[in-house]
């Protein structure tokens, strides 16, 4: 199989895969949900983001025995010793089988599979689904992101972000996060306050990281940051946008005041129709330490 090929068939079947995780969500989407907590009272999991990383990782093993498999659930299952996560260059999917819990046990229609494909560690192969939309966001690093609909039956349509590059006329989006400490929720707070003072047209919270990185590739919004996000939430996201023409980057600044490169496992990520506009948002931003993947 040629590199392009296998590329393909790595695109193909992770599709195949959000579709049937996807089917699940779909089928418990307005059913009561058994809910329990993670690492705090408002990170929330269900059996059906149990479910479904155990649907997707038992299609794609069966297909790739040989790649190597980092979920969510999975993550949140292991021991405190085994957590931590060591990226290689064997083939890698990083997988949120459920991004947006939260919006899924209130029945608020923004939820995603988020399937990222890293290949020498590099965000290659990302496909994100939302089920509910019936909308299909999809990409291969070098050859561009295109969006379908699954429910309307549309065919893939190319994306570009807005090319938006100036920060009073943008729609931005970031998220309060899972950890409510005081000291995190100030500066949290206080990020989101000096956007919105700058000013932009407005902020929003659509609560599935996943699905804000879509958008920014689809150009509905101009931006998203956010601090404490995980690997699972961004790996495929992180493809979508660059390959819509935007830009990935960290929330936190470099020597010469320009937004670090990405970290994949630094729990940190600002994307932005383009760089410029990521330059203006990183300045105004406090950054937050935490512990990394
Ligand atoms: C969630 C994100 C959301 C973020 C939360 C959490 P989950 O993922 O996508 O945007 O604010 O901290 O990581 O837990 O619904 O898969």
């Amino acid at each position: 199989m040629t590199t392009e090929d296998k590329l393909q068939d790595y695109l193909d079947k992770a599709i195949h895969a959000a579709k049937a995780a996807g089917a699940l969500i779909r089928e418990a989407f307005y059913s009561p949900k058994r809910i329990q907590t993670k690492s705090a009272i408002t990170d929330l999991v269900t059996e059906t983001d149990q479910l479904a990383e155990k649907t997707i990782f038992d299609y794609l093993r069966s297909q790739y025995p040989g790649h190597v498999f980092v979920g969510e659930e999975s993550v949140a299952a292991a021991s405190e010793e085994t957590k931590k996560i060591k990226l290689t260059d064997t083939e890698t999917w990083v997988v949120d089988p459920l991004d947006g819990t939260t919006n899924f046990v209130h029945q608020f229609p923004h939820v995603a599979v988020s399937i990222g494909l890293l290949i020498n560690k590099e965000p290659t192969v990302g496909v994100v689904f939302n089920p509910i939309l019936g909308e299909l966001f999809t990409a291969i690093k070098g050859r561009g992101a295109f969006l379908s609909n699954t429910l309307l039956n549309t065919p893939p349509q190319k994306l570009s972000t807005s090319g938006q590059n100036d920060l009073s006329l943008s729609l931005v989006a970031s998220e309060y996060g899972s950890d409510r400490s005081k000291t995190r929720m100030d500066i949290v707070v206080n990020n989101s306050r000096v956007v919105v003072e700058n000013p932009c047209h407005g902020l929003r919270s659509i609560g599935s990281a996943a699905l804000q990185m879509s958008f920014v590739s689809a150009g509905r919004l101009d931006a998203y940051f956010e601090t404490g996000i995980h690997v699972w939430d961004i790996a495929a996201g992180t493809v979508l946008v660059r390959e819509a023409g935007g830009y990935v980057g960290d929330t936190t600044v470099n020597g010469e005041n320009q937004p670090n490169d990405l970290s994949i496992l630094a729990r940190r990520v600002l994307c932005a129709a383009t760089q410029d506009l990521a330059v203006q948002i990183v300045r105004k931003l406090t950054p937050i330490d935490l512990p990394s993947d």
